[in-house]
């Protein structure tokens, strides 16, 4: 129970890591708020499974691109919790398409989702966790691909290495307020994201056979070090970056 009677807010969490970091927050005593953009079904699945764990829930439905809806999810958390303790930026878009005709609306949308989004989010949680004044924890779902490139991703990878570096400045710029901000950085996860993508088995034999542990991840193996990471067993890590890809990163050869 590394996060009793915690409240804690996910983005993007109807599938995928952000539900999986819901539940598992859940499962450590957490209450949990998530946004979700349209995914009504996953939502409340989502809402079901914390509350069969013992403890509540809530969505709130909301396009992060759009400044105005971190204001509304951090309100909407308070208002049915009171307070805000861990917020972690989930929501993210990877519409892999090659660079020299990336049409420039897939580019202005990734950025928007993924690093404004992160922004405006980021942003929001951590002014009420200053007007709470005990502090709290912030991680961002950032990626191995804000360290290395992909040739089909072009317009996302700089928003990758944008929201860890994003949790970087944060990091000083809240410390004197008790608050952490950290990303973790997952490798190649099985997920709607890619799933299109690993539906090319020469591609996902490819990238199955970087990772040393021997298999691709799943949503939950992101669960643990982001519950690590909101708790207190984390109390002196701030500004840090926890790479969780299986050990792809590392192997060159
Ligand atoms: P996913 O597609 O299952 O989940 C993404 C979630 O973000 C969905 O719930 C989606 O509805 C939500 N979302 C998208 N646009 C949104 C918006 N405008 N407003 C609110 N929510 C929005 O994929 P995932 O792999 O679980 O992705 C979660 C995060 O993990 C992303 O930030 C992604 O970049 C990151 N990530 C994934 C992998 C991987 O291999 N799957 C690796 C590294 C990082
Ligand atoms: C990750 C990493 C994975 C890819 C997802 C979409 O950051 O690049 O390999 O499948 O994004």
């Amino acid at each position: 129970m590394l996060l009793k009677d915690k409240v804690v807010l996910v983005t993007g969490a109807s599938q995928g890591i952000g539900k999986a970091a819901a539940i598992g927050c859940a499962r450590h005593g957490a209450d949990v708020v998530i946004n979700y953009h349209g995914d009504d079904a996953g939502a409340a699945d989502a809402v079901a499974q914390i509350e069969a764990l013992g403890r509540r829930a809530i969505a709130v439905k909301g396009d992060v691109a759009e400044a105005s809806t971190a204001g509304v999810f951090v309100r909407a958390a308070v208002e049915a919790f009171g307070v805000v303790d861990v917020f972690v930026n989930n929501a993210g878009i990877c519409p892999f398409h090659a660079f020299l005709d990336m049409p420039p609306e897939i580019l202005e949308r990734t950025l928007r989702v993924n690093l404004h989004g992160a922004y405006y989010m980021v942003q929001a949680a951590a002014n009420q966790m200053v007007r709470q004044g005990h502090g709290g924890s912030i991680i961002a779902v950032s990626s191995i691909s804000a360290l290395v490139g992909g040739e089909m991703q072009t317009h996302y990878t700089p928003t990758k290495a944008g929201v860890h570096s994003l949790m970087q400045s944060t990091a000083i710029a809240l410390g004197k307020h008790g608050i952490r901000c950290n990303s973790v950085l997952p490798g190649t996860i099985e997920t709607a994201i890619n799933r299109e993508d690993l539906a090319d088995q020469n591609k996902r034999d490819y990238m199955a056979g970087r990772i040393p542990l021997g298999r691709l991840g799943e949503p939950d193996d992101l669960a643990g070090p982001i519950v690590f990471l909101a708790s207190d067993l984390a109390r002196y890590v701030t500004g840090a970056a926890l790479l969780v890809d299986g050990g792809a990163f590392v192997n060159l050869q």
